[in-house]
């Protein structure tokens, strides 16, 4: 029956409406969506990715894994977003200065960069930033250097967000902090499965957060 999936088979196993109503289950429970990322949808991408490493799940598995996180994610997004808006409301009742206000906005440009399509991971990124009160400007996946350069000067966004998830893409990553160096002064932060502390020194990045909780950290140092 579709309701005796968890969540963490209906992703390895690529059930998408299934996905989506065991995340829909556990937020009705009261579990936290951030614990429903952490404990549920990120183990079980990996375990399809360390088959696919394995060569014992192929690009098919993959996809539909893919698509079933992202049904979860789906509901999470709802879940925040309207927890977004009542936090957002309080912090500028109280005005206490914690996180961003909302009014005011602090605009972050964020990107997965050239050549690198993996976007589930940006994705959460965002919806905590947003979450926070950040006025994100997400320009998707596969983002040129030059987009990055240009919505950053645009907006005059003091901070950038890149992600990465190959090792093939991080000379994209490179390249991308290169090129804000020359024109910009704003602050980088990297992340992504393949990025380490080390590797973010490396390439020249201000920062580095291994998860989306430290990337709204990081945000909040920035900002205060
Ligand atoms: Co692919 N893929 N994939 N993939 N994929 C990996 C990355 C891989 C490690 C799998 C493997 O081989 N074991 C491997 C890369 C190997 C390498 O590095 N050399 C790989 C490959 C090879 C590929 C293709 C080339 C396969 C092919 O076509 N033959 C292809 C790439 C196409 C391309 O990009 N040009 C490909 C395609 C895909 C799908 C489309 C099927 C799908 C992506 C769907 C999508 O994103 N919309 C997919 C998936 C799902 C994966 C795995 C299984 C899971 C990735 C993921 O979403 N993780 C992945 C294996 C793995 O990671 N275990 C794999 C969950 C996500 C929440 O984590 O993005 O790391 P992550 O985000 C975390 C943190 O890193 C951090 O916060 C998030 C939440 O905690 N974070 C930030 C992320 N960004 C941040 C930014 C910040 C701060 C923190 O500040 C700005």
């Amino acid at each position: 029956k579709v309701s005796e999936y968890t969540l963490y088979d209906a992703i390895v196993k690529g059930l998408v409406e299934q996905s989506g109503i065991a995340t829909k289950k556990l937020l009705e429970e009261q579990k936290a969506p951030l614990e429903v990322i952490n404990q549920f949808i990120i183990p079980a991408l990996n375990t399809v990715g360390e088959g696919f490493g394995k060569k014992t799940l192929f690009l098919p598995q993959l996809l539909m894994a893919a698509d079933a996180a992202k049904a979860a994610f789906d509901e999470i997004k709802k879940q925040m977003q309207g927890t977004a808006a009542q936090n957002n409301t309080a912090a500028s009742a109280e005005g206490n200065g914690s996180g961003a206000d909302a009014s005011s906005g602090d605009t972050i440009v964020l990107a997965v960069v050239k050549g690198d399509i993996h976007d589930i991971g940006k994705n959460i990124v965002k919806v905590l930033w947003e979450n926070y009160g950040y006025h994100v400007v997400d320009l998707g996946k596969d983002v040129p250097a030059e987009s990055v350069v240009e919505a950053v000067e645009k907006h005059h966004a003091k901070l950038v967000g890149l992600t990465a998830l190959m090792t093939t893409t991080v000379a994209a990553m490179e390249d991308t902090i290169q090129a804000l160096r020359r024109k910009t002064r704003t602050k980088i932060l990297v992340g992504g499965a393949v990025m380490t502390q080390e590797y973010a020194d490396t390439i020249g990045a201000d920062g580095y957060a291994p998860d989306a909780v430290a990337a709204v950290d990081y945000a909040n140092q920035l900002f205060k």
